[in-house]
């Protein structure tokens, strides 16, 4: 595989406490994506591609969390704007602690900060479309300005965040590629992860390790 990095964005979904290990929606060994991410972004920013990177950013009270219901998370809801919204534990609020990027990610290279899920009543799992699947975050409008052709994508998590970005990018034409071991998944309900892996596959997302992705920029 080449890739030519003009022409490659690379983005880092989420990578952020509340989803690592301590954090409040914490997925198991959520922070083993940071060392690949890294590298990944260190090498491909060099070689003069561009590092976006997403953040869940929701409000105190938003309609994702259970708690805004008096139900409990894993529940299940129609809401007005998204039927079969699931309930989350109270995450990524904007400001705290849990909302910032794990402190081993390095942004430097980053020159788009993509934030999602910041409207009361209304989640975002895509970096793309919010869950009604028609509001646009804006971030295709800042590929298609750039030139960007690939997206690679990484961090957490395979079964919602990772996923919705990968299919959308797919959707709107880019060639989207996965980087295997720089994502963790959820696995909520079971058999999440296995059925996300397998859409993306059957859509035609590729999947390479990020030592693969490193050798295609030789
Ligand atoms: C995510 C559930 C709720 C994710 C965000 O980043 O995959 N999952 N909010
Ligand atoms: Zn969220």
């Amino acid at each position: 595989m080449n890739l030519d990095a003009a022409k490659t964005l690379l983005l880092m979904i989420d990578v952020q406490n509340d989803f690592c290990p301590g954090g409040a929606l914490a997925v198991n060994d959520g922070d083993a994506v940071v060392q690949p991410l890294n590298m990944l972004s260190r090498a491909f920013y060099e070689k003069g591609a561009r590092i976006a990177a997403t953040q869940d950013w929701h409000t105190e009270g938003h309609i994702s969390f259970a708690s805004s219901h008096n139900k409990n998370p894993g529940d299940i809801i129609d809401t007005p704007l998204v039927k079969g919204q699931v309930l989350w534990p109270c995450h990524c609020v904007q400001g705290t602690k849990g909302a910032e990027f794990h402190s081993g990610l390095d942004l430097r290279p980053v020159s788009i900060i993509n934030r999602k899920g910041y409207h009361k009543d209304i989640d975002s799992y895509s970096s793309f479309f919010e869950n009604d699947r028609k509001t646009s975050t804006g971030l295709e409008g800042w590929l298609r300005c750039l030139g960007i052709e690939t997206v690679i994508i990484g961090g957490i998590a395979t079964d919602y965040c990772v996923f919705y970005s990968a299919m959308d990018s797919k959707s709107l034409g880019f060639k989207t590629i996965v980087a295997s071991d720089a994502i963790r998944a959820v696995g909520f309900p079971a058999g999440s992860a296995e059925n996300a892996v397998a859409a993306m596959k059957e859509k035609e997302i590729e999947f390479h390790t990020s030592a693969e992705l490193l050798d295609s920029l030789k």
